[in-house]
């Protein structure tokens, strides 16, 4: 029996199901049906089943991007000290140039390389007689001018295509200029989407970075903070509230992050998971090799912060630091609160529907419950079945061809380096708590009976969407935002907040109630009328209608 909440919507789930569903030619609706799901929340939190992390269907206007994305913008972009060069056409490298918010404070007298775009401009000349003499030329370049501590190079699609051995490249001129450098195959067409990116990128970090430098930052209470990218200046807030528990972060991967944080990542005594889409590869190979467990946080929501605030604290086990962080958790919530009070009256009842990445889909839900809003369908563009379902779904979930293509590093323990972080004693303490390690339980299980699951949702599938359910909010990112605003809904960037932010911890669960509650009070989209609809000057049907 399942005691999840039934939402009633407007529309029966399953009839806005068929619909979205009856345009489509019959195959691809068989696809599709299994990507659009109504959500029914079982016990042990069992839900249905959504394929995911599956090959979009030509044709159809995905809001995903590719495998060079997620590797060099999302895991690799928000480093400041790493020169990073894209090995590939100009446009690769100029389109993924300072497009997403990740924000970096650098110190005084340090580097920064975030703000350059470096790529080696191949050209037609070089995809004929193949441009790794290109590519040792850029490497050499870049360090004569700028000296970096370290270079990464990105490969795109023609480099695969034509076979440059970036790596090759990278090896010999690690070797020839005594700083480190390595590659990723990272081409745009390696995987279904940008996941396989965050796994190659993972990969390559580990292999490379992790454990090149065996001191860490000092402190008693010592973690890694795990997939935050520091958008809007997330990061910047939950360093404010760590600092003021008492708690270290030795290094983020990857918000405001440098080399040297990743390279002693291995010294820190817990990892805690943001985004577990995007990097939970790497905490695992850290288990693995260094012994550094893992749990999961959400720092987006106030609430939510209290709660993995306090299951840090957990972890420590150490009386001084629960009751630290109970009083910031009491300073932090009436300013909060009084903030919540005031939003509330205009958020309340409304309605949301969010679609983004692989997880803030899940994450901002908790954001919109805080506003006592309803959040009436959601999904991913990228994620896997255990972002939707909770890692309790991996072991069932089919390796296919597109993810066999990506590689699994085999990982053993450090020989020297290998350290267990807590004692038998604590391991019954965390029995008798329930305290969980590598647990993600996905988005599913917390969301209303009858809510509509959708993975990689399109163009046409998100406007008739919103012509059925009229949400009070769309959440998605710049590809959407113009066209669902254009049907009268304003809609919420939360891939870059639309200029605003951060919205993570206590101060950002502040500035997200107030923006949504303008937002939602706001008439002006369904006023906003385009010339042409004003004024038609020319009128025609489909052939189909
Ligand atoms: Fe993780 Fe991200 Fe996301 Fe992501 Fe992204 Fe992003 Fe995102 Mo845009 S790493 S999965 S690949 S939380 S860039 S910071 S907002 S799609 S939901």
């Amino acid at each position: 029996m399942s005691n999840k909440e039934e939402l009633t919507l407007q529309v029966d789930p399953e009839k806005a199901r068929q619909d979205m569903l009856a345009k489509y030619p019959p195959k691809v609706a068989r696809k599709r049906a299994k990507q659009i799901v109504i959500n029914e929340v079982a016990e042990e939190g069992m839900v249905p089943e959504v394929s995911s992390n599956v090959r979009t269907i030509p044709g159809i206007i995905t809001m995903r991007g590719c495998t060079y994305a997620g590797c060099k913008g999302v895991i690799l972009g928000p480093t400041r000290d790493i020169v990073n060069i894209t090995h590939g056409p100009i446009g690769c490298g100029f389109y993924s140039w300072l497009t997403r918010r990740n924000q970096t404070a650098t110190p005084e007298g340090g580097e920064n390389f975030m703000t350059y775009c470096f790529s080696t401009d191949m050209q037609e000349s070089d995809i004929v007689f193949g441009g790794e003499k290109k590519l040792r030329a850029a490497v050499k370049e870049a360090y004569e001018i700028f000296h970096p501590k370290a270079i990464a190079i990105f490969s795109t699609c023609p480099v695969g295509l034509i076979g440059d051995d970036v790596h090759a490249v990278a090896r010999d001129m690690k070797e020839e200029l005594g700083i480190n450098i390595f590659g990723f195959s990272c081409e745009g067409y390696k995987g279904v989407s940008q996941s396989a990116g965050h796994h190659i990128a993972n990969n390559q970090v580990f292999k490379h970075v992790v454990g090149q430098k065996d001191e860490g930052k000092k402190g008693k209470y010592v973690i890694n903070m795990l997939g935050e990218y520091n958008i809007g200046g997330d990061a910047f807030e939950i360093d404010r509230f760590m600092e003021k528990c008492g708690i270290t972060i030795n290094a983020t991967f990857s918000g405001n992050s440098t080399y040297d944080q990743f390279a002693s990542a291995h010294t820190a005594d817990l990892n805690c998971i943001m985004c577990h889409r995007s990097i939970n590869y790497v905490a695992e190979m850290m288990e693995v090799k260094y012994g550094i467990p893992w749990i999961k946080v959400n720092f987006i929501g106030a609430k939510s912060s209290a709660k993995s605030l306090r299951k840090i604290a957990q972890y420590f086990g150490d009386k001084a630091l629960m009751e630290r962080v109970e009083e910031v958790i009491a300073e932090e919530m009436p300013a909060v609160e009084q903030v919540l009070e005031e939003v509330l009256p205009i958020t309340r009842g409304k309605t949301a529907m969010l679609f983004v990445g692989g997880s803030r889909a899940h994450h901002y839900q908790d954001l919109f419950a805080e506003m006592d809003m309803k959040t009436i369908s959601a999904g991913y563009e990228f994620a896997h079945r255990d972002d939707y379902e909770g890692r309790k779904v991996l072991p069932g979930i089919k390796v296919d061809a597109d993810s066999r293509n990506i590689e699994e590093l085999v990982v053993e323990p450090d020989p020297e380096r290998y350290r267990k972080r807590y004692t038998a004693e604590d391991e019954k303490r965390f029995a008798e708590t329930g305290f969980k390690f590598k647990d993600y339980e996905g988005m599913m299980p917390e969301m209303s009976n009858k809510t509509l699951i959708i993975d990689d949702l399109n163009q046409y599938e998100a406007d008739r969407l919103v012509e059925l359910y009229k949400p009070d909010v769309f959440c998605a990112g710049i590809k959407e935002k113009y066209s669902i605003q254009k049907m009268g809904i304003p809609l919420k960037q939360l891939h870059s907040y639309d200029y605003g932010g951060p919205y993570a911890g206590f101060k950002g669960a502040i500035n997200f109630y107030r923006d949504i509650s303008r937002m939602v009070q706001t008439k002006i989209w369904s006023k906003v009328k385009a010339p042409w609809q004003k004024k038609p000057e020319l009128a025609a049907t489909y052939a189909w209608e």
